[in-house]
């Protein structure tokens, strides 16, 4: 076997590069910019503000969310890669329906900041790069799959597209932290909406003397990607095997591209009466493979969820 080759030594730096003349040839000039059009120079000034107008723009338009989102025609819990999928196509596809997210951290987004680990460029396999496409992220295409330089290019591109549309109102820093059960005339039970409460408190209920009663929203269809199992992950699928409502959790299995893809997508589905599972969370209920750092099963788990839950409110 050759020895590795070696590589050249790179060539010694000469000090002050800019001054050396060969070096100066190679330099381009430094490009003109343009000049401010604002005044910069200690001169800048803002309209006037009271503090209690900021408030008041805040909590008015809060509050009316909230009101007016008790009752929702769909709300999807968790805005990571397949919720804002999902998102997105439900919102596009039927505006008249009230959607309402509910995500429990202050970014929304989820795991889809990053490729994988600490690694920034997102894989999407075909035919999800069609997605892409609608949605507006560019790409390299590579043939059997399609590169988006960055995952937080494609995170903050469906989350700017999804907050923009009018049925679409997301509560960040709130969590689902219990489901809304009811039978309907012959006993049979459903999911009819969520339970929720600010994320700090979810999780500090055990550190406080008292619980701080939560509240609730309303819907006919609650679809839920909460992702791999943690503190507040899987949440959906934990309640309704805790419940009773389901036999037990599956346990995601090992890593398996090929397999877990297709898998997710196409058992993304009802798994109770009015409750749509998908993304990773399914992986946890039905003990599906993991894929690791592909994502073209959460923006196609999010779109099956979409026409599943038109499906149900079509019928
Ligand atoms: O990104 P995630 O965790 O979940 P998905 O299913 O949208 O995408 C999963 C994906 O990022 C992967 O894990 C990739 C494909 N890796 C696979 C592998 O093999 O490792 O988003 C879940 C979102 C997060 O933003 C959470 O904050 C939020 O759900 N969330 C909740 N929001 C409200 N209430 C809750 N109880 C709750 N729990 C989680």
């Amino acid at each position: 076997m050759s020895p590795p080759q070696v590589i050249d030594a790179i060539p010694k730096a000469t000090a002050e590069p800019w001054t050396n003349k060969e070096n100066q040839a190679s330099t381009p000039a430094p490009q003109a910019v343009a000049e401010p059009k604002i005044d910069f120079n200690g001169n800048y000034t803002f309209a006037p503000i009271k503090e209690w107008e900021v408030s008041r723009a805040m909590s008015k338009r809060y509050f009316k969310d909230m009101y007016e989102r008790a009752v929702s025609d769909v709300v999807i819990v968790g805005a990571g890669s397949a919720g804002l999928s999902c998102a997105y196509r439900l919102a596009t596809e039927c505006p008249h329906l009230k959607i309402t997210i509910i995500e429990a951290s202050v970014a929304p987004g989820g795991g889809c900041w990053l490729g994988g680990q600490l690694l920034s460029a997102m894989i999407v396999r075909k035919p999800t790069d069609q997605f892409l496409t609608e949605v507006g992220v560019p790409f390299e295409d590579e043939g059997n799959y399609v590169v988006v330089k960055h995952a937080a290019l494609f995170t903050s591109t469906i989350l700017s597209k999804v907050l923009s549309l009018d049925n679409v109102k997301m509560f960040n820093a709130t969590a689902v932290e219990d489901l809304i059960v009811k039978q309907d005339s012959t006993g049979k039970q459903r999911i009819a909406g969520v339970v929720t409460n600010w994320t700090l408190v979810s999780l500090n209920h055990d550190t406080q003397s008292c619980s701080m009663d939560p509240n609730t929203i309303t819907a006919p269809v609650i679809i839920s990607f909460t992702g791999h199992d943690g503190p507040m992950g899987a949440f959906c699928a934990k309640r309704i095997v805790k419940s009773g409502l389901v036999e037990q959790l599956g346990d995601m299995r090992c890593l398996d591209m090929g397999r877990a893809e297709p898998a997710i997508v196409n058992r993304t589905r009802e798994v109770y009466p009015g409750l749509i599972v998908g993304g990773m969370e399914l992986s946890e209920l039905d003990g599906a493979n993991r894929m690791g750092p592909c994502f073209s099963a959460m923006l196609a788990s999010g779109e099956k969820a979409a026409w599943t839950a038109i499906d149900i409110i079509n019928n």
